[in-house]
């Protein structure tokens, strides 16, 4: 059977996304058309975020943290991607962008809320247009979708940035949203991070498809591949990807080449599904490396500006330590006069009769608890 008439697109001039991935810092572009100050706040910025992953790691292992998902090595991306953005955007992270959201300009400590073991996110969505993170695989991308739909039919001018792992580009809500988007041409910039494993499972048992950008073209929209150890590129094809999106042109899939240097957690070993080797030829592209070199290279970097940077970057992880080394409070971590019981408060607008019946078996533990404690005190 002759295959019939190409199909014909409703975008025009989309192309494969073949040749090398964007590099900028030790690539043939470079990184003239980005202004000075942008240069060296991305690399202030990568060295806060190094620092966070070490002081949030160490937190594990005193019991403060429950779990920490490291983006040590993945830095680039997050710090890339969220300086692009513009104040009236919007993020959705998943629980390993815990940098991103840091970038964006929450509390560290409330960063750390959710994987604190809390049983609320920590910060307010709206404050800066930051959704909570993302546990469930690919979940936020239909999010992302549905706030950028919303934005387009009031007449808002935003983009949304949704991040997501390359493992959970194979969950149907990523299908599901990058349709939507690209049906409705909506403003989402997507943006993979391959660090080529999701948990033990690496890219080539993930896809078939030559590469994850190339799944854009599926849906109508560009993909582009970017090295996501180069922070200058991961902001520059970000920013244009999000400034696109903004004027209508509609949403781009974002592939951004990175490695997870950490265990995919604190209660996972990596050495169990990937070599030492591996390992080591990341490290000599470690991101925040590459870019001190380049701006040292450019005269844009000296020593007191290194050790500035650093002693910041030392003052946040001094108070993020005291202040996630007190002991919450379980029954008012949700602030003035919030109890276990408010746990009920926020699940339907209107509670089940199923919800009401645990909650007043919960209100009688509690009580039951109570009684017991004074009693033991007498
Ligand atoms: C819907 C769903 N299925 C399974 C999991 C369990 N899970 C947590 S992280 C993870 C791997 C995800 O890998 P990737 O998307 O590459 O992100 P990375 O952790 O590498 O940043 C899996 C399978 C989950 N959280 N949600
Ligand atoms: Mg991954």
């Amino acid at each position: 059977m002759d295959i019939e008439e190409p199909v014909t697109m409703n975008q025009e001039g989309l192309s494969l996304p073949v040749g090398d991935p964007v590099t900028l810092i030790d690539g043939a572009a470079g990184t003239e058309t980005i202004d000075a100050g942008v240069l060296v706040e991305l690399y202030r910025r990568l060295v806060l975020g190094r620092r966070f992953n070490q002081q949030a790691t160490a937190l594990t292992k005193q019991g403060r943290l429950a779990v920490y998902p490291s983006t040590t090595g993945q830095e680039a991306c997050q710090v890339g991607a969220v300086l692009a953005l513009a104040d009236e955007d919007w993020l959705f992270p998943t629980y390993r962008d815990t940098l991103a959201v840091l970038t964006r300009g929450v509390d560290p400590a409330e960063v750390l809320t959710l994987l604190r073991g809390d049983w609320h996110h920590g910060w307010d969505p709206h404050a800066h247009r930051v959704a909570p993170l993302a546990t469930p695989l690919a979940t936020q991308t239909v999010h992302a979708a549905g706030l950028a739909r919303a934005a387009q039919l009031r007449g808002d001018s935003l983009a949304v940035l949704a991040m997501i792992g390359d493992g959970a580009t194979s969950e149907g809500d990523f299908h599901e949203a990058l349709n939507f988007a690209a049906v409705g041409r909506s403003p989402v910039v997507f943006f993979v991070q391959n660090n080529g494993y999701a948990i033990s499972v690496p890219i080539d048992k993930q896809t078939a498809a030559p590469t994850l950008a190339h799944k854009a073209i599926g849906y109508g929209m560009p993909g582009v591949r970017v090295d996501g150890n180069d922070v200058a590129a991961v902001y520059e094809t970000v920013r244009a990807a999000a400034d696109r999106a903004r004027a209508g042109g509609g949403p781009t899939l974002v592939e951004a080449l990175t490695y997870r240097v950490d265990a995919h957690t604190n209660a996972d070993d990596a050495t169990r599904y990937r070599d030492a080797e591996e390992v080591e030829a990341w490290l000599r592209r470690d991101p925040v490396v590459r870019m001190e070199n380049h701006l040292r290279v450019r005269g844009l970097l000296d020593e007191a500006m290194v050790e500035e940077f650093r002693e910041g970057a030392e003052r946040m992880a001094g108070e993020l330590r005291a202040r996630l080394s007190t002991d919450p409070d379980p029954d008012s971590s949700a602030g003035a006069g919030a109890d276990a019981l408010s746990l009920f408060d926020h699940v339907y607008a209107r509670p089940t009769s199923q919800l009401l019946e645990q909650r007043a078996l919960l209100a009688r533990e509690l009580a039951a608890g109570k009684r017991a404690a004074k009693e033991a005190i007498a």
